[in-house]
Parts: C-alpha cells; sequence; structure tokens
C-alpha cells in the first residue's frame, strides 16, 4: 500500500482513532482484523489500495469509504451498494493538475524533452552537436477518450495550443462542438495524439488494444494519465519496439509500481511515476475533501462528494 498524505495522516490521527492498514505486514493483517475490525467504520483509500471485497467482508461495521482520489475502480461498488456503505472521492479538485499532466506529457513526448535534457547532461551537445529535430504539439489533432471533467480540462487546455479536438464516450456530450467518433478506431485514425482520461470500468479496461494502436499510427503519440489497465501494455511495448507507434507519454502503468524496463531504452516514451494530482496544492484539497466527507458522514449530512 502507498504511505498516507502527512497531513491527511495527521488530521485523521488528531480526529479519530486511526489503524494504519498500509503498515501492517500482509501476515498479520488477519489477526489484526479479527481484533480490531468490530470498531472499524470507515476505510480512507488511494488509487492503490481501495476497498475490495476481503476487505468489506472483514470489516461487519463498515459504514464509509473514503478514496484519496477521483477513481474509484479500487472499491467494489457492488459490494458497498448491497451493504449500504456510502462511498465517497476527491474530483474536482485535482482536474487541473491532471490535465496539466496530459498537455506536459503530450508536449514532452513530441519535442521529446526528456530526451534532449539527458543528452545535455551527457555533454553530447559538446561532443555530437545539436540533438536532432522533433516534432510539432500546436496544431495537432488531439483525439480524448473520455470527455468528463479531466477529459474536457485537455480540450480546453489543448484548443488553446491550436489543436483541432475530438473525442469518444459513451455517449455524445451535448454543448460542445468537438467532433464525437462513436467509434474508438476511428478516432485513432485521425488523431495525431490520443489521449486516454475516462474512468476505468470493465468496458474500459484495454479500451487501447492493439487495433486502436495500429490505427494511431507510426506518427501517432498515445498519452495515458488514467489507469495502466487502459491500455494493453504487452501491444503497446511491441508497438513502440517494432516502430508502429510514435511515441507514448504515460504516468500510469498496468502493474504499478512496477514498469517494464524496456520502456527505459526508448526516447519516444516519456514516463512518470503517478503524479497527475501529485502537487502540495492539491494534494492538501484531496485531503481536506477527504476529511469533509467523513465529517459529513458523522455528523449525518449529505456527503461532499459522494459516489454511492
Ligand atoms: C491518486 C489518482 O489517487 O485521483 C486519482 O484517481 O489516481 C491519483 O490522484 C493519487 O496518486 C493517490 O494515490
Amino acid at each position: 500500500m502507498l504511505p498516507m498524505n502527512p497531513y491527511l495522516e495527521s488530521e485523521l490521527d488528531r480526529r479519530c482513532k486511526l489503524f494504519r492498514l498500509w503498515e501492517l505486514p500482509k501476515a498479520s493483517r488477519k489477526d489484526f482484523l479479527d481484533a480490531n475490525s468490530p470498531s472499524i467504520r470507515a476505510l480512507v483509500g488511494n488509487s492503490a489500495a481501495g476497498a475490495d471485497a476481503d476487505i468489506i467482508d472483514a470489516l461487519p461495521q463498515l459504514e464509509i469509504v473514503v478514496s484519496y482520489s477521483v477513481g474509484f475502480d479500487k472499491v467494489d461498488l457492488a459490494k458497498c451498494r448491497s451493504r449500504g456503505i456510502r462511498v465517497a472521492n476527491t474530483p474536482d479538485v485535482l482536474t487541473d493538475d491532471v490535465a496539466d499532466l496530459a498537455i506536459a506529457l503530450s508536449i514532452a513526448t513530441l519535442r521529446k524533452i526528456c530526451s534532449a535534457d539527458r543528452y545535455l547532461r551527457s555533454a553530447a551537445w559538446k561532443t555530437k552537436g545539436q540533438y536532432m529535430i522533433t516534432s510539432k504539439f500546436s496544431g495537432k489533432t488531439v483525439g480524448i477518450i473520455g470527455l468528463g471533467r479531466i477529459g474536457s480540462a485537455i480540450a480546453k487546455r489543448a484548443e488553446a495550443f491550436g489543436c483541432f479536438i475530438c473525442y469518444h464516450s459513451r455517449t455524445q456530450k451535448p454543448n460542445t462542438n468537438y467532433k464525437y467518433y462513436p467509434d474508438i478506431i476511428s478516432l485513432a485514425m485521425d488523431c495525431d495524439v490520443l489521449v486516454v482520461a475516462c474512468p476505468l470500468i470493465a468496458e474500459t479496461r484495454h479500451i487501447v488494444d492493439r487495433k486502436v494502436i495500429d490505427a494511431l499510427g507510426s506518427n501517432g503519440v498515445l498519452i495515458n494519465i488514467g489507469r495502466g489497465s487502459h491500455v494493453d501494455e504487452a501491444e503497446l511495448i511491441s508497438a513502440l519496439l517494432e516502430g508502429r507507434l510514435g511515441g507514448a507519454g504515460l504516468d500510469v502503468f498496468e502493474y504499478e509500481p512496477h514498469v517494464p524496463r524496456i520502456l527505459f531504452s526508448l526516447d519516444n516514451v516519456v514516463l512518470t511515476p503517478h503524479v497527475g494530482s501529485a502537487t502540495v496544492e492539491t494534494r492538501q484539497a484531496m485531503a481536506d475533501l477527504v476529511l469533509g466527507n467523513l465529517e459529513a458522514h458523522v455528523m449525518n449530512k449529505p456527503l461532499l462528494t459522494p459516489v454511492l
């Protein structure tokens, strides 16, 4: 499990009886839960560790799950619903940061900023001369999978770069002039940069598969700020190695924190360790939203950002 945000941890510690499940070795988890589960009424998770059926079953008094994340793919919603457990997440406050990172990864990948930085640091500028010519971002066609809060924020930013915006989602969105593609392969064929920004649900697992990657093609760039499992990572790697895909900017990976080492050797790939929301300002706002939801629950009020 990931360590908890220090501010959130200290506030939870001050306001409640906090059990640090993330520090618990797996082997002692069962004994710990047997001894303490009757007093556990709330569970705080994140994008790496949520509330699966096992932990929910082990906590008979559980009333609420709050995820320190907008994505709630690690929460067993069906189980929570059947037990009448409330669920909340931390939307909106992280939208700007995640959208900023999507644009940053797009530019960094096309302009090969990280590779150019490595080039300079290795003194190659002096010995080999000018770094290679790269590709432009402004004016490109950007395809977005998922035009929710984060997808729309990415679209707005890309528009400011003179990009043409098109998108795929389950249904066409009213009040937007962006071109809608009911078929994701056609979207991938028509865009230069394809950004994954949809929630992870059963239907969107591997939404970017070999066919989509091949449709994006050898000049196309894939950006993933959603979840690693949106993309068939093995297919992505083959396409990058075989030159069937132009490049990729990835903040998320299928088996985090494991990132296939083969990616490290590719200059057309930019990798970040799931840091979409990781700014001081946003993490503080996410923590406050977790605390606000817990407080609302205890006071029998509507949750601030309910999922269930
Ligand atoms: C993580 C995220 O929650 O909001 C999401 O869905 O993936 C991130 O904000 C964050 O990295 C803490 O785990």
